[in-house]
């Protein structure tokens, strides 16, 4: 009733959106949220009152996109299961979503505060490694912006990706306590709570109805709680959730009946408990704590299928059609064991018929494939995947017989097929082969680009492709355009909006293509340069304040920014950085185009020549930044801490995007697109999405180098010798002498030795190989840059062709093409 008494003159205090109404909400909730008066209250306090009075005003959407999910049985909802969503701070982009920014802005300056501070602020949830949490992140975003019922399901680490510090060169990892604040954006759901077993035995038991069922007596049981964040669409009209799952010990321990024996191991026990899901692990780390991770994976997916089948439940569906209330996406495979985990649940405890719940299941799930990286295929081994989830590899089993019998019967003809098909590697010791479990499990196999989708059918799931062909397709990954440039480059969209309007934002692929005819207009050019100016002068501050290193923003920024790993070969840039340098050093009269050359990345704690590559980084920054002789025309920085909110800053500010990895290696990449829609030209080779982006805007406007997929695996089958490419080039034997004999770690000799050795006698990734060609083609791009007109020319088209990497579009793709989905 009181809302409908309400009036204009009097709107409700949590919804109103006017410059006045912002106002008083946030001083409603400085005090009543924070507790404090105005006039003590810290910059925290702001942002949680901030924080506070946006959320209230996405509520309402929420509130009604969680009845749409659970009360509309005829729309299929999207189930989107990751173990990583890197969703970044997010008052900016729920303010963007609402349209509510700029009477924000006003509201707090009226109160002597400046938004952006405020939102600059926001500490971030470090849920993710990288570029497959960041996909998840900018789908959700799309879902929502699309329409689509979705809920994202994921793991509420306590820890997530680490903090990087750089110490003297070197990395330093430190714990992220991103909740050591309370975090305003999640809702704890009391009600949504489920219980997961681990570890045991199994037997076989008479069910009343005189049927044998398999009854898993577990080890331990631990309760999984939902933790839910609103996801709002661009609009403000559609909001999803996104759950994340906490692990919490079944009970707390009841004190009076204890001994004192009892008491400490029941407090292990809840210990134990609530370490599942306590930190985040490196994706590609060599020495993952394994099983802590498959209890996470586990804990997350059981949860999730228990919420599932509650939601199918409460609409009164009967449970063979469990599949037309949820299409279920396994991003990558570290959900695939919700393939058994659903079987599970139909069969044992609901008593369904296996071939029923099979069809349900491969009805249900779509599998997305992220790699090409064959040592990044997640394999278990048998004996732990046997102690965590006895059951359920009874069920792989049971599921791989009736599958390997179908391979036989189909192709006698090759006796050894069922070995290559197996979901059990074999050799010794045995694994559990997860992709093989996802690909049997779903519908459909994606790859995330189309060289990817190819090489995945070719080479990396060869035999399982050919098997299933109509299961294998591509969804080329795209970025959300919100983020990744309404909201991270205000001067570049406002440069846009006053040539098309804002349509763009939320219909990217149909209106940002508007600006090609712009592309030669010298105002529209002008107007480019000075925004893409403005930007590189906010990097310029940043490096200035965290790093002390003094850039140009008229040089040529060039940046690389991204996970540090050798196939991504961040070694060839440095490589390339130090033959500049002894150019320019050689000869001072040289013609040369300033540069900047900006890096940042983490590396997996346990990965040794990772590390070596920032200490290297960093050590040759000090060499070339402290050299008076290059002073004004070669800058280095390392940028620590690469994350969301330190790339809402990067990519806009940067000119030339690198990505230089080996051909056949990155399965798409999202960096690259996310600096492409950010007016970067690219550098790069024909490796992941970069083959479809070089389509797009044109092979005049991209720098194109280095060997193809088909070349490097012609060179590694004739046998590559690294060394041979040292012979022509003595640019590159000099750089290598240089980084061994100490020349970049004060006079050590031995400091980079491990690295060196590596690129001499191994060199997996070819990184000598392609040295030449890139050398050539940054010259060219440093000719080209040296023509303004003809560099924002490229600069603008890239911006415009590059609408079919928006995450708008992918989305749009799965729901057609994977999930039966309607869209608009
Ligand atoms: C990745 C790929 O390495 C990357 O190329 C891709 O863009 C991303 C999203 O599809 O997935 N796979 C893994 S694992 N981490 C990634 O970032």
């Amino acid at each position: 009733m009181a809302a409908k008494r309400r009036t204009a003159a009097s709107p409700d205090p949590r919804t109103d959106c006017s410059r006045e109404g912002l106002r008083k909400a946030v001083l409603d909730n400085l005090f009543y949220a924070t507790g404090h008066a105005q006039e003590n209250a810290a910059r925290g306090d702001w942002y949680t009152a901030v924080a506070y009075t946006v959320r209230d005003r996405m509520l309402k959407a929420w509130v009604q996109g969680i009845e749409r999910i659970a009360a509309d049985g005829d729309v299929r909802c999207v189930a989107y299961l990751s173990a990583e969503f890197l969703i970044g701070p997010q008052l900016g982009a729920n303010m963007l979503a609402l349209g509510i920014t700029e009477p924000m802005r006003e509201a707090l300056a009226s109160l002597g505060q400046d938004l952006d501070a405020i939102v600059f602020h926001e500490p971030e949830p470090g849920l993710g490694n990288g570029g497959l949490g960041r996909l998840a992140a900018c789908f959700m975003d799309s879902l929502a912006t699309l329409g689509v019922p979705a809920i994202g399901y994921g793991i509420r680490y306590e820890f997530g990706m680490f903090r990087q510090a750089i110490e003297d060169g070197a990395q330093v990892e430190l714990a992220d306590k991103w909740l050591r604040r309370p975090f305003p954006w999640e809702l704890p759901r009391g009600g949504q709570q489920y219980e997961v077993r681990l570890g045991g035995k199994t037997h076989m038991e008479t069910a009343p109805d005189g049927t044998l069922r398999v009854q898993w007596t577990p080890a331990k049981t631990v309760t999984a709680c939902a933790h839910d964040i609103p996801v709002v669409g661009h609009g403000g009209t559609h909001c999803n959730l996104l759950r994340l799952w906490r692990a919490e010990a079944v009970e707390a321990f009841d004190f009076s009946t204890f001994n004192a024996g009892e008491y400490f191991s029941s407090v292990h026990d809840k210990i134990f408990s609530e370490t599942i899901t306590k930190v985040l692990y490196p994706n590609d780390d060599p020495y993952q704590g394994k099983q802590l991770r498959l209890g996470q994976q586990y804990l997350f997916v059981s949860a999730s299928l228990q919420d599932m089948l509650h939601i199918h439940h409460s609409l009164g569906k009967p449970l063979e059609t469990f599949h037309t209330t949820f299409a279920i996406q396994l991003n990558d495979t570290h959900p695939a064991v919700a393939v058994a985990e659903l079987m599970r649940l139909l069969v044992d405890v609901h008593g369904m018929d296996w071939d029923t719940a099979w069809s349900v299941t491969t009805q249900t799930f779509a599998y997305t494939n992220h790699t090409l990286l064959p040592e990044a295929l997640e394999k278990w081994p048998l004996p732990l995947f046997a102690e965590v989830l006895p059951r359920h590899l009874e069920i792989v089993y049971e599921i791989n017989r009736r599958f390997l019998e179908s391979v036989t019967a189909a192709h006698p003809e090759d006796p050894d097929l069922a070995r290559r098909l197996s979901l059990i590697d074999e050799t010794s010791p045995r694994f559990v082969r997860m992709a093989h479990l996802a690909t049997v499990g779903s519908k459909a196999v994606n790859g995330v680009a189309a060289l990817h989708s190819e090489l995945l059918k070719r080479d990396v799931l060869g035999d399982l492709a050919a098997f299933f062909p109509e299961k294998f397709t591509n969804v080329t990954n795209g970025v959300t355009p919100r983020r990744w440039l309404a909201l991270c480059n205000p001067a570049l969209a406002a440069c846009i909006s006053n040539r098309i309007g804002t349509r763009w934002q939320d219909h990217f692929e149909e209106e940002i293509i508007r600006l090609e005819e712009f592309a030669d207009d010298p105002d529209f050019q002008a107007q480019w340069q000075a925004a893409k100016l403005t930007n590189k002068q906010r990097l310029t501050h940043l490096a200035k304040t965290i790093l002390r290193v003094e850039l140009d923003p008229a040089a040529l920024f060039d940046v690389q920014v991204k996970r540090i790993h050798e196939y991504k070969r961040q070694h060839l840039n440095v490589l390339r950085v130090i033959a500049l340098y002894n150019r320019l050093r050689r000869n001072p009269g040289m013609d040369f185009v300033p540069r900047a050359v900006i890096f940042g990345g983490k590396a997996a704690p346990a990965y040794y020549l990772a590390k070596q590559i920032i200490l290297l980084v960093n050590r040759v920054a000090e060499v070339v930044n402290t050299d008076p002789a290059v002073a004004g025309r070669l800058r280095v920085a390392f940028v620590p801490n690469f994350n969301v909110r330190s790339g809402q800053v990067i990519y806009p500010a940067a000119d030339l995007s690198q990505q230089i990895s080996l051909a056949g290696k990155e399965a798409s990449g999202t960096g690259n697109m996310k600096f492409g829609i950010n007016g970067a030209v690219t550098i790069g080779t024909l490796d992941g999405a970069n083959v479809e982006m070089r389509a797009c805007v044109g092979e005049e406007n991209f720098f194109l180098f280095g060997l193809t997929t088909d070349e490097v695996q012609a060179v590694q089958r004739a046998g590559y010798s690294p060394a041979a490419h040292l012979e022509g080039n003595p640019e590159l034997a000099e750089a290598l002498d240089q980084i061994r004999s100490g020349v970049f770690s004060r006079g050590d000799a031995g400091c980079f030795r491990p690295l060196v050795d590596n690129l001499l006698h191994r060199d997996e990734y070819l990184v000598l190989a392609d040295f030449a060609s890139y050398m050539d083609c940054q010259d060219r791009a440093a000719r080209t840059y040296a023509d303004p007109a003809a560099w924002t020319r490229m600069s603008i088209l890239n911006v415009a062709r590059l609408g079919m990497f928006s995450s708008d579009r992918s989305i749009r793709e799965y729901c057609r093409n994977i999930w039966n989905v309607p869209v608009e």
